[in-house]
């Protein structure tokens, strides 16, 4: 079976961007393919984290995958921190890396603009990215668009590797869905949906009750106008609504249009946030019984057993091609 990984950060509360971005995706692929889903702490810690936070997060993020249908029996769930063999993988990835490759990365330039001091993690951030997928000989990887430009990274390191030192990683292919690749900022069109913005409103966290939801998208920024017309060039705002609307009542962009025609933003705003309350309430529901049952450790736990054979034989295999020493 062909293989697939992807991770998450434990950043703060997962968003709707991520679910149909990414997660949709997982649940998706783990019927076809041998999948391999991380929360990664590891990367989460490239920007400042409060220890108690973090820890919840983790915690929270590795729920949030199970209730939205990641199945432990079918897919490994794992924290990236639980499998050592990452960051050291990460290491070699680091040294194989060129300055000027990393410099060229948009999430590295928008994470550090107008920043004082930035963490040498954040840049080093895509080596260990890279390590991750590289690790599992992964095939397949879905993610948003933000995160083509780390996988072309991904491969070009995979490249380098097997051309100095011999043929052993598989060059991954991304998997990014075709509506709803970038789901756009609740206040601004031009800018992505993401967990770690310090405006709330900004985002929808999948698990923000329905009435918080309500709040959110009846404040949304929507262009001038009236029309429900998909056009991201001229109308960004409304057709980011568009496409969740899509997404979460599962009709097209055109019969949201039809629907809509000649009745103005108020009455399809809240029909939108109607779906999207029925979208989450089935998820929020298995969260909580997830959560209070505790079993997510036990999740955690088998998942880790499950993937450190194969990346301790990963890691070792690429150390002993790179020339190190083995302990005998
Ligand atoms: P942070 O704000 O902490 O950088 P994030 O919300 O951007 O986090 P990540 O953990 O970096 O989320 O991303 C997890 C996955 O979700 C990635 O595959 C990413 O491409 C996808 N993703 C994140 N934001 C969006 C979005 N707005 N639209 C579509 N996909 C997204
Ligand atoms: N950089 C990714 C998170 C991530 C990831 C991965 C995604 C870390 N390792 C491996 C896919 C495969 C992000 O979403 N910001």
């Amino acid at each position: 079976m062909p293989r697939v990984l992807s991770g998450i950060q434990p950043s703060g509360q997962l968003t709707l961007g991520n679910y149909i971005g990414a997660i949709q995706n997982f649940v998706k692929l783990q019927e076809t393919h041998e999948c391999f889903f991380m929360v990664v702490d590891l990367h989460a810690i490239t920007v400042p984290q409060e220890p108690a936070a973090l820890r919840e997060q983790t915690e929270s993020v590795a729920a949030l995958f199970i209730a939205a249908g990641i199945d432990p029996a079918k897919a490994s769930v794992f924290a990236q921190s639980h499998v050592a063999a990452h960051a050291e993988l990460g290491w070699l990835f680091t040294t194989l890396a060129y300055m000027g490759e990393l410099e060229r990365m948009t999430q590295f330039k928008d994470k550090s603009n107008g920043k004082d001091s930035v963490g040498a993690g954040l840049f080093v951030y895509p080596t260990l990215m890279a390590a991750d997928i590289l690790m599992y000989n992964a095939d397949l990887v879905p993610v948003g668009d933000d995160q083509k430009q780390h996988l072309e990274l991904t491969r070009d390191l995979a490249a380098r590797f097997n051309q100095r030192y011999g043929d052993m990683f598989t060059i991954p292919e991304p998997y990014i869905p075709k509506v709803g690749a970038r789901i756009m900022s609740l206040d601004d069109g031009t800018k992505k949906m993401s967990k770690s913005n310090p405006n709330p409103g900004s985002y929808i966290a999948l698990l923000d009750p329905p009435d918080v939801i309500r709040k959110k998208i009846s404040r949304a920024t929507t262009d001038s106008g009236r029309e429900v017309q998909f056009n991201p060039a001229e109308k960004p705002e409304v057709s980011n609504l568009m496409s969740i609307y899509s997404h979460c009542a599962g009709i097209t962009l055109e019969e949201i249009t039809a629907r809509y025609e000649g009745q103005g933003y108020g009455a399809f705003k809240k029909d939108l946030a109607e779906h999207v309350v029925a979208k989450l309430e089935p998820l929020q529901q298995r969260y909580a019984e997830i959560r209070s049952s505790g079993e997510i450790h036990q999740i955690l736990k088998q998942g880790a057993e499950q993937v450190s054979g194969i990346a301790e034989k990963t890691l070792r295999d690429a150390k002993e091609r790179m020339g190190f020493l083995l302990p005998r």
